[in-house]
């Protein structure tokens, strides 16, 4: 990793860019959402030093890998967990967890629920495209119920997961929905996000274009700003929720709760620690 010092002020988003190379198929949304990441740094001027990208396993998870900051590219589903404990141990740090829609809603949708719960100081962001993309295109929870292949023939026939309904139901202080083919609306909510005290959740939708090759020119034209500006008020987020369809693209909620920040323990030490375990 190669740290940039002195003043991150005069950061620009390519001195967030790592050495390593997207292995991404062009083409792929998740491009964008790099871009989008590294605009939101330069944007939030925070030295690449202060900032920590946790991820799972997918195609979506590899951005760690992508960018000129600390970084964990963790086991599959676990990010939410990884992130956590970085958070509270290190509160100084500015820690963003990325994660897939396979990897966050399915093998990590129960660290989703408590994350949004707990409120710790996290910026979780979600790229959907509605599939496994890494393990060749099988369906996830966000997949619709009748899309028809080969591994799912004539659909799964169940309902999608709600990202959104689920975050603002188990208490994420923070809410929104980008898209991919909108970088710069993307960046702006990023730079909100983690602005924003307590458990901030972007869903960016992002198309695998090489296993739902139908996504890509249907979503361009799907997706619309929100209609309405952001509420702070729950019950109203969720009314708003009932008529989503899904393309609405914008914040939808800002809440204020506190941030969780448990006070760190004053010896950190693995002897220490070791004693508590002692049975
Ligand atoms: C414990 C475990 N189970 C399953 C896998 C296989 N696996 C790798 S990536 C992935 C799905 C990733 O889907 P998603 O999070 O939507 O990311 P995408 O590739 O679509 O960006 C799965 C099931 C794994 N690596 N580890
Ligand atoms: S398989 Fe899909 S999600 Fe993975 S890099 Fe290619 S286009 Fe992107
Ligand atoms: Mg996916």
């Amino acid at each position: 990793m190669n740290m940039i010092p002195g003043d991150a002020a005069a950061l620009e988003p390519a001195d967030y860019k790592s050495s390593v190379r997207p292995v991404w198929c062009p083409g792929c949304g998740d491009h964008a959402v790099l871009l989008s990441f590294q605009r939101a740094l330069a944007e939030l001027a925070l030295p690449p030093e202060q900032v920590a990208v946790i991820s799972g396993i997918g195609c979506s998870s590899r951005i760690p890998a992508y960018l000129n900051c600390y970084g964990f590219h963790g086991v599959h589903g676990r990010s939410l967990a990884l992130a956590s404990g970085l958070k509270v141990a290190r509160p100084d740090l500015t820690v963003l967890v990325a994660s897939g829609d396979g990897d966050g809603f399915s093998i990590g949708g129960n660290h989703f629920l408590h994350a949004c719960r707990r409120n710790i100081d996290l910026t979780y962001i979600v790229m959907d495209n509605r599939i496994y993309g890494m393990t060749k295109g099988q369906p996830s929870p966000t997949t619709e119920p009748d899309w028809d292949t080969a591994i799912a023939p004539g659909g799964t026939g169940l309902s999608p997961f709600h990202p959104l309904g689920i975050a603002l139901a188990s208490g994420a202080n923070f809410i929104a929905r980008g898209f991919s083919g909108d970088l710069g609306g993307c960046a702006r909510l990023i730079v909100e996000a983690v602005r924003a005290p307590g458990f901030s959740f972007i869903q960016i939708l992002s198309p695998c274009v090489t296993f739902r090759k139908d996504q890509q020119r249907g979503w361009k034209n799907l997706v619309h700003p929100a209609l309405e500006t952001e509420t702070d008020d729950a019950a109203h987020a969720a009314r708003r929720l009932m008529d989503d369809d899904g393309f609405d693209i914008g914040i939808l909620y800002r809440g204020s709760r506190e941030p969780y920040q448990p006070a760190p323990k004053a010896n950190l030490a693995p002897s220490h620690l070791e004693t508590e375990f002692v049975i």
